[in-house]
């Protein structure tokens, strides 16, 4: 039994370690759903200490971009993939 309880313990211990994403706001500047892009004027992004900007974002699969279009006020999660930033939720902004 104890070693079925191994893994699930050792990726919580791993998930808690990791800097939780945060929602932060933005203004859709492009949206490309079939590539899974989507550039974003975006806030300040504490997780990864970036300052606003425009930039180009890859979006997972998951993330249906295709209710996006220029000038929509949304909110997203990032996470850090080893050297880039990947939306992993983006819904628009209330
Ligand atoms: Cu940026």
């Amino acid at each position: 039994m104890r070693v079925f309880f191994f893994a699930p313990t050792l990726a919580l211990c791993l998930a808690a370690h990791a800097t939780p994403a945060e929602w932060v706001g933005a203004k859709v500047v492009t949206a490309d759903p079939e590539r899974s892009r989507v550039t974003l004027d975006h806030e300040f992004i504490k997780s990864v200490n970036m300052m606003p900007m425009v930039m180009p974002f890859k979006a997972e699969k998951s993330v249906d971009l295709r209710g996006f279009k220029a000038g929509d006020k949304v909110r997203f999660r990032v996470v850090k993939k080893v050297d880039h930033l990947i939306i992993e939720a983006m819904e628009m902004a209330k």
